[in-house]
């Protein structure tokens, strides 16, 4: 049976860099531009930040994991402002990645990130460090990627 779940839901904060990760993840040229609404492309599923930061947005946030068998949850490393609801993970029933972003910027809190994720559900062993302008982390957690959505994209 075909798997309706091959796409990985990207979610977090507006301006974590979820687009510009999905971007080097799929080796495409960076270029700003805020995503308006819920995007499908052929491996991803890009969300505006809205989705978790307006109550308003939870249902939709929820129904996106109907087409995605992974879900990441982005954090910057450089934003002080925690804006992601206790366990929020959990509501979706599906395996998640934490992603702390812009670790090639000076005034990175790793620490910081770590936690926010980890308080919104994240295990700290799923819990990758990249830089989507430097390439750093990004095997890696490419790698991880590839673990969780094997079952998937082999159907
Ligand atoms: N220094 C640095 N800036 C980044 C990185 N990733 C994203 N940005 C910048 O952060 C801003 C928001 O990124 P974007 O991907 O649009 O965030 P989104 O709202 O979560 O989709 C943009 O100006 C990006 O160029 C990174 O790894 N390093
Ligand atoms: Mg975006």
């Amino acid at each position: 049976m075909a798997s309706n779940k091959k796409r990985v839901a990207l979610i977090g904060k507006i301006g974590s860099g979820k687009t510009t990760l999905m971007q080097r993840l799929n080796e495409e040229e960076l270029k700003y531009s805020k995503t308006q609404m819920v995007q499908y492309f052929d491996d991803f599923i890009d969300t505006p930040g809205e989705f978790i930061e307006l109550p308003f947005f939870s249902r939709q946030a929820i129904n996106i994991t109907m087409d995605a068998g992974l879900v990441i949850l982005v954090n910057s490393c450089v934003d002080p402002q925690n804006s992601v609801p206790p366990n929020l993970i959990h509501t979706y029933n599906i395996p998640a990645l934490g992603v702390v972003t812009k670790t090639d910027r000076s005034e990175c809190n790793i620490k910081r990130s770590r936690n926010l994720l980890i308080y919104a559900g994240i295990n700290p062993k799923h819990i990758y460090e990249v830089s989507s302008y430097t390439g750093a982390g990004i095997k890696e957690l490419e790698a991880a990627i590839q673990h969780f959505m094997a079952p998937h994209r082999n159907k």
